[in-house]
């Protein structure tokens, strides 16, 4: 632990941390592959394809639908505060994400008091607060926030064309977006890389954690259990980020 506090304590220290779905446990948000993760017996990757929506989207979006109505009763923990506090401290701090629920935008904003912009939150794979045209009409944006919890119908449909929306989120078998992954790819130029509640599966994500290590990165890894990362990274905390990641921010400001 001493040697990531050091680290830390440099105030010029690049630092970038990657998260998934364990930093929201704490807030009460089901996780992927936790024993909560499954609904109705689904696998989330056989719900979250292109293909799964093509055959069933009513059924799709009633997944979304419970998963928005599920996290629209969250609130971000402390694991969520101490980044959006390291975002306003460390002048070279970066944050990628691969969640999708925006509790790391609420409290960015409630840490500084402006929305969080995409560089201030690199969220590769969009969020479930987001929507788009299934069949991208002409006059629809890429992407529009859309936080209404029960829709008179679902599918909901597109205000442009009246066909169907879809969640702005990146769906398996989808490629992300090319700037969003750059981002990423340069936040992995750093000194200390920090990997917090994910399992390191899923791709690219998990191969960020493997760039950071060889551009030279002193990497961490927080979560309570063994991942497939775990063997790869320089010190592997073993604990809950809404506890360890309040402990590090104490010894760095001591
Ligand atoms: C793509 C949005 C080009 C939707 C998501 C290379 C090798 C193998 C496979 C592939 C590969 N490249 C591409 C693939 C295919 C695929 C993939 O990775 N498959 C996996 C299953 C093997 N990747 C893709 O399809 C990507 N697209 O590559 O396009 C392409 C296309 C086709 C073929 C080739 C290339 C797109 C991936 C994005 C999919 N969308 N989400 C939605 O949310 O509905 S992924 C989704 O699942 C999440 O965003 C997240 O990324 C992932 C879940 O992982 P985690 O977040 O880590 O959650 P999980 O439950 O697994 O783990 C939680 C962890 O927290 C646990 O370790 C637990 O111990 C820990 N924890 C629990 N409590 C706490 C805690 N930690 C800390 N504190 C706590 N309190
Ligand atoms: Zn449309």
């Amino acid at each position: 632990m001493q040697a990531l506090v050091d680290r830390l304590r440099r105030p010029d220290a690049r630092i970038t941390v990657l998260t998934g779905a364990g930093v929201s446990a704490a807030s009460g948000v089901p996780t992927f592959r936790g024993a909560d993760g499954l609904w109705k017996n689904f696998r989330p990757e056989t719900l979250a394809t292109a293909e799964a929506f093509g055959r069933d989207p009513k059924l799709v979006w009633e997944w979304y639908a419970w998963r928005r109505s599920l996290i629209a009763a969250c609130d971000p923990n402390p694991a969520h505060r101490v980044l959006a506090e390291w975002s306003r401290r460390f002048e070279n701090f970066r944050l990628i994400t691969q969640n999708v629920d925006g509790l790391h935008e609420s409290a960015f904003a409630e840490a500084t008091a402006r929305q969080a912009g995409p560089s201030d939150v690199i969220r590769l794979h969009g969020s479930i607060w987001e929507v788009s045209c299934w069949q991208g009409c002409a006059k629809s944006p890429a992407r529009w926030r859309d936080e209404t919890l029960s829709f008179a119908e679902l599918p909901p449909r597109c205000p442009h064309c009246g066909g169907m929306v879809r969640p702005g989120v990146v769906w398996f078998g989808e490629t992300l977006e090319p700037d969003v992954v750059q981002q990423a790819s340069d936040a992995t130029e750093c000194e200390v890389f920090i990997t917090v509640g994910t399992s390191a599966i899923v791709y690219p994500a998990a191969g960020f954690i493997t760039a950071a290590r060889q551009n030279g990165a002193f990497t961490v890894e927080i979560n309570p259990e063994a991942t497939a990362a775990t063997h790869t990274v320089d010190l592997a905390l073993t604990g809950g980020a809404e506890k360890l990641l309040p402990d590090i921010d104490r010894q760095i400001s001591a």
